[in-house]
């Protein structure tokens, strides 16, 4: 499943954040180092077009697309000097596949570190760049040697990306932030670096800071232009919610203007951030969402549901979730003739509702 990284300073309200997707219990405590552990958990997605299908389909059950968030301790500026715990457990994270920032807004005295936005974006940056540039220190040197050795001009291009990242690096630039080509970037990849993931920002905000949502984010949006979406979020009043039953949340949340939480808005935008996108399968038994990357085509779709379903994949039965609906389920769309029989090189469409034919 593909994973995301909440990172963040200490007492930003990462952990929180967490329960609030997840529905976790990770401990949230006032102090710099309460997460010790690495956390996982995974975050359904809602998706309005699950229930419009299960009804049609009289499922006895759901199930949500997810994706993937990890929680690791929080860096204190100077981490990479060896303050605060160091940041040897970002290490945690070299291998998601995006990034959350969690940059904290909420004033409360009882609570250390900072509290402006921007300044905590700042800072994090700039541990995520002396981070990358130390994993990166020897790396160039030893690509051009096994590209020598090797007489392999791939590795001679990396040691060459190597180089530009490190320039970039050093300006003080997190790569997400920087206008190195997605091909340079792409070069990269073998070098797990933190500040070449997608990212996404999200602005802790107060309870007291609900009017506000837009003056919190607007210097955070202006400081990561095009780079990466920001969302402000009431992460502890969300977290709170999330630990009640789906009414009684909904009335809390409604209650303080904030529909069905901000929660979910972050869940979709890290989906989309990691270009994934949503196919359905759906019946008596049950309806389900499953994710594919941008472009897949039927049999690796077919492989996300089980790896038999590819190896022996003959056709998929197709039809647009809202076409089904419209019809009236499976079997009028049958008989109306509207399922398309498509093969082994059809480009599955988000929204898409399959049925697999296979062979094993
Ligand atoms: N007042 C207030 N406190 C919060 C908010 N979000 C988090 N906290 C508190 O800040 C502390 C640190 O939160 P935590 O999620 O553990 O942060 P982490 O260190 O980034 O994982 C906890 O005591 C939380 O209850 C908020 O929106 N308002
Ligand atoms: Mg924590």
């Amino acid at each position: 499943m593909e994973r995301l990284g909440l990172v963040g300073l200490a007492n930003s309200g990462k952990s929180s954040l967490f329960n609030a997707l997840t529905g976790g219990h990770v401990s949230v405590a006032p102090h710099p180092f309460s997460t010790v552990e690495t956390s996982v958990g995974v975050a359904p997605l809602p998706d309005d077009r699950l229930q419009a299908l299960a009804r049609l389909s009289h499922s006895a059950k759901v199930v949500p697309a997810g994706v993937e968030f990890v929680d690791i301790a929080g860096l204190v500026s100077g981490s990479a000097a060896g303050e605060g715990m160091g940041n040897r457990f970002l290490g945690g994270i070299r291998e998601v596949d995006a990034l959350v920032l969690v940059l904290r807004a909420f004033h409360d005295d009882a609570v250390t570190g900072p509290d402006d936005p921007l300044d905590s974006l700042e800072t994090l940056e700039l541990e995520l760049v002396l981070a990358d540039a130390a994993s990166l220190e020897t790396q160039a040197e030893k690509r051009r040697k096994q590209a020598r050795l090797r007489k392999d001009p791939a590795l001679a291009a990396e040691a060459d990306a190597i180089d530009e990242a490190m320039a970039v690096l050093q300006s003080g630039v997190p790569l997400f932030r920087s206008e190195l080509d997605t091909e340079v970037r792409e070069r990269l990849a073998n070098s797990f670096l933190l500040t070449n993931k997608p990212v996404l920002a999200v602005v802790n905000a107060g309870e007291d800071q609900l009017e506000s949502f837009d003056e919190l984010t607007a210097p955070v949006a202006a400081h990561l232009g095009t780079s990466g979406e920001v969302i402000a979020v009431c992460v502890q009043l969300e977290a709170e919610a999330a630990q009640l039953d789906q009414a009684e949340r909904a009335e809390l949340l409604a209650g303080l203007g904030l529909g069905e939480g901000v929660v979910p808005k972050v869940a979709h935008a890290a989906f989309h951030l990691l270009g994934l996108r949503t196919f359905f399968t759906t019946g008596e038994k049950e309806t389900r969402a499953w994710i594919f990357r941008a472009g897949a085509l039927a049999p690796e779709c077919a492989g996300v549901i089980h790896s038999d379903l590819q190896r022996g994949f003959i056709r998929a039965e197709v039809i647009h979730w809202d076409e089904l609906v419209e019809l009236g389920g499976w079997q009028r769309a049958k008989a109306a003739g509207r399922l398309r029989v498509e093969g082994k090189d059809y480009p599955v469409e988000d929204g898409d509702v399959l049925e697999i034919r296979f062979n094993v």
